[in-house]
């Protein structure tokens, strides 16, 4: 039966693509880094990949140590990710301009 074999293996095929994670990519603004979470909280264009607008949101990261090449303020291009549980994971992330350097007058603004 060489057309029933045939129709399995499309349906694994088709099994197996329903099971990609969901990807995007944008461009944000890190508000606050939270290692004690291992996330970040930024401010975010929209994400197509995941049809999301624009909004401010935390993200976990990938790996712990992509929290030690970013500062608050800095504007960024990221890879996030749709893991298991909702759960959204920067799986990759590059600064495309630092921010503001934090004046040291003692005391923080806000606007
Ligand atoms: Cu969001």
């Amino acid at each position: 039966m060489k057309i029933k074999a045939l129709a399995c293996v499309v349906a694994l095929a088709f099994a197996s693509s329903a099971w990609a994670a969901k990807e995007g990519t944008a461009t944000g603004t890190i508000n606050k880094i939270k290692t004690d979470s291992e996330s970040l909280n930024i401010s975010h264009g929209p994400i197509s990949g995941l049809g999301m607008d624009g909004m401010t949101m935390d993200f976990n990261v990938m790996d712990p140590s992509m929290l030690e090449e970013v500062a608050a303020g800095d504007k960024i291009d990221f890879t996030v990710e749709e893991a298991a549980g909702g759960r959204y994971v920067i799986t990759d992330i590059k600064v495309i301009g630092k921010g503001n350097v934090a004046k040291d007058d003692g005391h923080n603004h806000s606007h």
